[in-house]
C-alpha cells in the first residue's frame, strides 16, 4: 500500500512536471514564422485517469490500462480567452476520438479536460473519426467537420483495409454538448472537409477534398469549393477545384484544405497540406494560400512549394515524414498560432503574424513548375540584392 501510493504519486509529479513545462521559441527560424523547443500535446500528457486504474485492490501493481498511443491533427479556436484543442487522440487501439486540451497562452500549459468528447454516432456507426475543423460560424454555431471513417461493404473477402471516408458533421455552443448532423452527402469519397466561417450567397460554403477511392484521388483534381443550402442536411451538388494539384510539386499526388480560412484585409488566408509520393512514402508538407475576399473560392496568390516542412525529430513518428494540420488561431494582436502535427504522432506550435503572413503569400514568387524558372527567379532576386 505505501509502495502504490509512492508509484502514484510519482506517476502524478511527473505528469504534472510535462504539462507545467515552459515552451519557448527555437532560435532557427527562417522570419516567416517561429518553431517552439517543445511540442505542445503529446500522447504523455493524457490524462493519467484516463489510463491508469488508481484503486489499489484491483490494480496493485499500478499498471497502465489503456493506452494513449499518439495525440495529433488538432482543430483549434480561441475560445473565452483560452486557447483550445481538439485533439485527435489515438489509442493503442488504433481509434481515434476527439478531446479537448486547453491552454493558458497557447504554446505551452495544455491540459486535457476531464473526459474526451462525446460524439454522438449516426445510424451508420463511424469505425473511427479523426481531424475535425473547427469553424465559429456567423450563424452562430460553432462547426466541427471531420473525417468519419468506415469499412468499404463493398471490399473484396480478405481486403480488411478498404475504407470509405466521408465527412462527418457536428456542431455546438459550449464545446460540451455535441450535436451530430446527417454526414455529407457527397458523390465521392471525402477527407480535409472544411466549412468556410461566412455564408456565401446565402449559402453554406465547404472546402472539400473530392477522390475517387480512399487512398487513391483519381480524377479528384485538388481542393473543392461547394455550396450548400441546409447544413442539417448538406449535400454537395456541385463542385468546383480552386486549388489544383500539378506535376512535380509537394502536391502532385493529393492536397487537402488545412483548417477554417482566416478573414485578413487582403483575403482569405488558407493553410493546407500537399502530398507527394517517393522511395520513403508520401510526404505530407505544409502551404499557403490567399484568396480573394468577396469571391473565397478564387486564388490570388500562392507562393511556390512548401510554407513549413518536417525537420529533425519531426520528420520520425507512427508515419514518418509527415506535417498535417488542421488547426490555427489568430489572436486579436494579429499573432497566428499554427497546430501541427508531426509524423501523426504528436502536435506542435508555429507562431507568425497575419501581416507576414500576408507578405510571405503576396511577396515570395510563385511556381513556373520548371528548373529554369526557378533559376530565373533566383537570378533576378540575385542581381537586385547586387544594386543595393
Ligand atoms: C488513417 C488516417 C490516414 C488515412 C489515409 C486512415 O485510416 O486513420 O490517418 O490519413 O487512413 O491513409
Ligand atoms: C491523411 C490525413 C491525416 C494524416 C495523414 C498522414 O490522409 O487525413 O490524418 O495525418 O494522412 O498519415
Amino acid at each position: 500500500m505505501i509502495e502504490f501510493n509512492k508509484s502514484l504519486s510519482n506517476l502524478k509529479a511527473k505528469h504534472d512536471e510535462l504539462l507545467t513545462k515552459k515552451n519557448e521559441k527555437a532560435d532557427n527560424g527562417n522570419g516567416v514564422y517561429d518553431r517552439y523547443l517543445n511540442p505542445v500535446v503529446t500522447a504523455a500528457h493524457a490524462p493519467l485517469q484516463w489510463r491508469y486504474d488508481f484503486n489499489p485492490a484491483t490494480n496493485p501493481y499500478l499498471l497502465e490500462r489503456i493506452g494513449v498511443n499518439a495525440t495529433l491533427n488538432s482543430g483549434a479556436i480561441k475560445w473565452d480567452g483560452r486557447y483550445i484543442l481538439v485533439v485527435r487522440v489515438e489509442g493503442n487501439d488504433r481509434k481515434s476520438f476527439f478531446a479537448i486540451a486547453e491552454s493558458p497562452n497557447g504554446i505551452d500549459n495544455f491540459h486535457f479536460w476531464d473526459e474526451p468528447l462525446t460524439l454522438p454516432e449516426t445510424e451508420d456507426p463511424d469505425t473511427n473519426v479523426y481531424d475535425m475543423r473547427l469553424t465559429a460560424h456567423e450563424d452562430g454555431w460553432i462547426y466541427g467537420i471531420f473525417c468519419s471513417e468506415r469499412k468499404d461493404p463493398a471490399a473484396p473477402v480478405g481486403d480488411l483495409s478498404a475504407a470509405i471516408a466521408t465527412a462527418g458533421i457536428a456542431r455546438t455552443k459550449d464545446l460540451l454538448t455535441w450535436e451530430r448532423l446527417p454526414d455529407l452527402k457527397t458523390k465521392s469519397q471525402q477527407r480535409n472537409v472544411v466549412l468556410h466561417p461566412e455564408f456565401v450567397n446565402g449559402k453554406y460554403a465547404l472546402y472539400t477534398r473530392p477522390q475517387d477511392g480512399f487512398i487513391d484521388t483519381g480524377s479528384g483534381g485538388g481542393i473543392g469549393w461547394a455550396l450548400v443550402d441546409d447544413i442539417t442536411n448538406a449535400e454537395v451538388k456541385e463542385e468546383k477545384i480552386i486549388n489544383h494539384r500539378h506535376y512535380h510539386t509537394i502536391k502532385e499526388l493529393k492536397n487537402g484544405e488545412g483548417p477554417q480560412p482566416l478573414k485578413t484585409k487582403k483575403g482569405w488566408l488558407h493553410l493546407a497540406h500537399g502530398v507527394r509520393n517517393c522511395a520513403a512514402g508520401l510526404r505530407y508538407v505544409l502551404y499557403l494560400y490567399l484568396t480573394d475576399t468577396e469571391d473565397p473560392s478564387r486564388l490570388i496568390a500562392e507562393p511556390a512549394g512548401y510554407f513549413m516542412a518536417p525537420e529533425g525529430e519531426e520528420r520520425v513518428g507512427d508515419v514518418s515524414n509527415v506535417l498535417f494540420s488542421n488547426g490555427w488561431i489568430a489572436d486579436e494582436d494579429e499573432t497566428v498560432f499554427i497546430y501541427y502535427a508531426s509524423s501523426d504522432t504528436r502536435i506542435h506550435v508555429a507562431t507568425s503574424t497575419i501581416d507576414k503572413l500576408l507578405d510571405y503569400c503576396l511577396n515570395s514568387p510563385a511556381d513556373g513548375y520548371r528548373s529554369a524558372t526557378s533559376v530565373e527567379t533566383i537570378k533576378q532576386m540575385a542581381a537586385k540584392n547586387k544594386e543595393l
